[in-house]
C-alpha cells in the first residue's frame, strides 16, 4: 500500500508533461468551459498532462439547500457559492438511489445499484462490496495517487474484494480518533485530535494533504475525495425526532438561520392514503414533523446550521487549494450523495422513495485553472445522473473506461433519470422525465404529473387520462432493466 506523500519517485506511468504543456492544456480547457456543455467538454478534454481531481462530497444535502440555488434566502453558503461562480452548475443532477452507501457505490462504480450489487445501506452490518471497477481504482492504475478523508461509507476499499489492488488510501497519519457509534468503521484513523468536529477533522486532513503535496515534488497527479458527514443529522433511532437531532450546536462554525425565513413545503394531510400501501406502511412512524410547519422550520434551522458549517470547511479546503497553487492543475467536483426531505411529504431524512427531495443533488464542476483565472461558470440544465461522473472523469483524465460502465457522459443531457431503492417488497424503481415521475413497486405504482404537481404528492397511477403516458413509462423502465441488468 502506498502511503503518505514522499519525495519524488518513479510512478507507474511516465511523469506528467512539463509545466508549460500543462499550463497550455489547462488554459485551453478552462476557456472551453465558457461555452461548452458537459459532453463537449468531455470530448475535448484529452489531457497532455494529467490533472489532479478533488471530489468534495456533502452528506444528505438537498439540491436547493445551497445559496446559489436561490431558493432559501435564510441559508448562507458563501464558499459553495464562490465555487459555483467558477463552475458548471448542473441544476438537474440526480443520484441513482437516495441512501449513503448505495448512492456512493453507484457513483464510484458508474453502475446502477442493481448492476453493482449494492441495493441497501446495510443488509448485514455493512455495505457489500461493489462488483466491478470503480473510478478511483482506475485512476490509481493509471498513475494517480488516490486518497480520501472523512466519511467513506462505501466499500471501495481493497482487501475485501480485490487483494493487491490499492486504490483509496485514507489520509491520516497520527493517532486513532474516537468515532461516533453510528459510523464506527467508516472513518479514517485520526490526523488531528484537536479538531472540534468530524467536519473539522475532514477539512484539516485535506488541507494537510494539499499543503504537503504542493511542496513534496510528487510527480503523480492526485485524486482526493473529501467526504464530509454534514449536514447528515445525528443518530438513527426513532427517538431522534427533535429539531436538534438535525444537528446540535458544536462550535463557532455554525450559523443558524432564522426559522421564520425558511421556505417550507406545503403539507398534504394523509398524502400517502392514495399511494401504495407498502410505501404508506414504510413511512408511517418515520421521522416526521407530523404536519407541524413550525417543527419543519425549527429542524431546518438546525439543518442549515450543519450546512453552514460544512460550507466553511469547504472554504478552508478551497483556500488551501488556491494558496498552494494547485488550483491551476486540479479539477474540482462538488456534490452530495443524496438529499433530505426537510419536511416534504411530512418526512425528514430519506426513505425508500424516489422523490426529487432526496434524489436530486447539487453538482458543480470547476475545471483546472477556472477558479484561479476567474473564468465564470454557467448554469447547465438537463438531466445528469451521478453514474455519469465517472465516465466524465475518465474522459477528462484521458484514461480508458473500464468494461461495464453504465454512465454515459457522451449522451448528456439525458431525457430521463432512473432511481431504485430497497429489496423485496420495499423495492422501488423509477423513471423521471421532464414531465412525469413513475415509480414501480412490486404490486403497485406511483405516477406524478409534474406540471401540476411538482412536489410529487398526488398519485395518478392508473388514472384513465394518463394511460398512454403510464404505458410508455412502464415500457421505458422495463427496457432500462433489460439493458442494464449486468
Ligand atoms: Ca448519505
Amino acid at each position: 500500500m502506498q502511503d503518505d506523500l514522499a519525495p519524488a519517485r518513479d510512478a507507474s506511468r511516465p511523469a506528467p508533461g512539463g509545466a508549460l504543456d500543462r499550463r497550455r492544456f489547462l488554459k485551453a480547457t478552462a476557456a472551453l468551459a465558457l461555452a461548452s456543455s458537459w459532453p463537449r467538454a468531455a470530448r475535448v478534454a484529452a489531457a497532455a498532462s494529467p490533472p489532479n481531481v478533488l471530489l468534495i462530497m456533502a452528506d444528505q444535502l438537498r439540491h436547493d439547500a445551497v445559496g446559489y440555488a436561490g431558493v432559501q434566502p435564510a441559508l448562507l453558503t458563501p464558499n459553495i457559492d464562490l465555487l459555483a461562480r467558477f463552475s458548471q452548475r448542473y441544476h438537474d443532477a440526480y443520484v441513482q438511489t437516495p441512501y449513503c452507501a448505495t448512492s456512493r457505490s453507484a457513483i464510484f462504480s458508474s453502475r446502477y445499484p442493481h448492476a453493482n450489487g449494492v441495493l441497501e445501506n446495510s443488509a448485514v452490518g455493512f455495505p457489500p462490496p461493489i462488483t466491478g471497477e470503480v473510478f478511483p481504482e482506475v485512476l490509481h492504475q493509471h498513475g494517480w495517487m488516490t486518497r480520501y478523508t472523512g466519511k467513506k461509507h462505501v466499500d471501495v476499499d481493497i482487501t475485501a474484494y480485490k487483494p493487491n489492488a490499492s486504490l483509496l488510501v485514507p489520509y491520516a497519519d497520527a493517532q486513532p480518533l474516537v468515532l461516533p457509534d453510528e459510523h464506527t468503521g467508516l472513518w479514517t484513523s485520526g490526523y488531528d485530535d484537536t479538531a472540534t468536529h468530524q467536519g473539522d477533522k475532514t477539512a484539516r486532513r485535506a488541507m494537510h494533504f494539499l499543503d504537503r503535496y504542493a511542496t513534496s515534488g510528487e510527480k503523480r497527479p492526485f485524486f482526493l475525495w473529501v467526504t464530509f458527514e454534514d449536514p447528515h443529522p445525528l443518530g438513527n433511532g426513532a427517538s431522534q425526532q427533535s429539531p436538534e437531532a438535525y444537528q446540535a450546536p458544536e462550535g463557532p462554525e455554525w450559523t443558524y438561520a432564522d426559522p421564520t425565513d425558511i421556505v417550507v413545503p406545503a403539507l398534504t394531510p394523509n398524502e400517502f392514503a392514495n399511494k401504495p400501501k407498502v410505501l404508506a406502511d414504510h413511512v408511517a412512524g418515520w421521522h416526521s414533523p407530523h404536519g407541524d410547519l413550525d417543527h419543519v422550520r425549527a429542524s431546518s434551522a438546525h439543518y442549515f446550521g450543519g450546512i453552514s458549517m460544512v460550507d466553511k470547511h469547504i472554504g478552508r479546503v478551497l483556500r488551501t487549494l488556491m494558496m498552494s497553487g494547485l488550483s491551476e492543475d486540479t479539477l474540482v467536483i462538488f456534490l452530495a450523495d443524496h438529499g433530505d426531505f426537510m419536511g416534504a411529504h411530512d418526512l425528514y431524512r430519506k426513505r425508500n422513495c424516489c422523490y426529487d427531495d432526496i434524489t436530486r443533488i447539487p453538482l458543480l464542476v470547476s475545471r483546472p485553472g477556472q477558479m484561479a483565472q476567474r473564468f465564470p461558470g454557467e448554469d447547465v440544465r438537463g438531466f445528469v445522473e451521478s453514474i455519469d461522473i465517472g465516465p466524465w472523469i475518465y474522459d477528462f483524465c484521458n484514461v480508458p473506461e473500464p468494461v461495464g460502465v453504465q454512465g454515459d457522459a457522451s449522451q448528456l443531457p439525458h431525457d430521463r433519470v432512473f432511481c431504485e431503492v430497497g429489496t423485496g417488497p420495499l423495492r422501488a424503481q423509477s423513471i423521471r422525465t421532464a414531465d412525469h415521475l413513475y415509480v414501480e413497486w412490486p404490486q403497485d405504482g406511483e405516477l406524478y404529473e409534474l406540471a401540476t404537481d411538482p412536489a410529487q404528492v398526488v398519485n395518478r397511477f392508473n388514472d384513465p387520462t394518463l394511460v398512454e403516458v403510464q404505458a410508455q413509462l412502464v415500457a421505458a423502465l422495463e427496457l432500462w432493466r433489460q439493458q442494464t441488468a449486468h
